[in-house]
């Protein structure tokens, strides 16, 4: 089924360049771009992207984190894209991030305050619905 999924090259990957790599791999597997723009967070937006993890212990780093720079948020679309591209970003943990996935192949653990891994992507077809909604209003 066709389906869009709601990803960000998060302040870390846009620092390091990193953001056509992800486009790269985005398009070489076959998904299309439908909306491709550099923001910065806001923490308002960050509370109801990040919800679920409100009052979690690494919830003040990593909003700290994601607005330490600007974000590239996409919506891409294709057949099973919300499974196929967290296929594509690889596990939570850069260090145990399989090859060949984006955050096993660019992003290793650091000792900082919270995960840095590049990419976020949408984890279901309900969080994909609400987090474009949050970052694409238009859309
Ligand atoms: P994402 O939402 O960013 O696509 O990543 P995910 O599903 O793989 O991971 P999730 O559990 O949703 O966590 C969101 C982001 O919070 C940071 N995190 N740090 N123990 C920690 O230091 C920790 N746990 C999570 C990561 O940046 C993770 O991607
Ligand atoms: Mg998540």
């Amino acid at each position: 089924m066709t389906e869009r999924t709601l990803i960000l090259v998060k302040p870390d990957g846009v620092k390091r360049a990193l953001s056509g790599e992800v486009l790269r791999r985005i398009e070489a597997k076959g998904y299309t771009l439908v909306a491709v723009e550099l923001k910065h967070a806001t923490p308002e937006l960050l509370a109801e992207h990040y919800a679920e993890h409100v009052g979690k212990p690494f919830y003040a780093p990593l909003v700290d984190f994601m607005l330490s720079g600007p974000v590239l948020a996409v919506v891409a679309e294709g057949e099973r894209v919300i499974e196929g591209f967290r296929s594509l970003a690889g596990t939570t943990d850069p260090t145990t991030a399989a090859p060949g996935t984006i955050r096993g192949d660019l992003a290793r653990t650091w000792d900082l305050p919270v995960i840095q891994n590049i990419v976020h992507g949408s984890d279901s077809p309900e969080s994909a619905d609400r987090e474009i909604g949050i970052w694409f209003p238009a859309l």
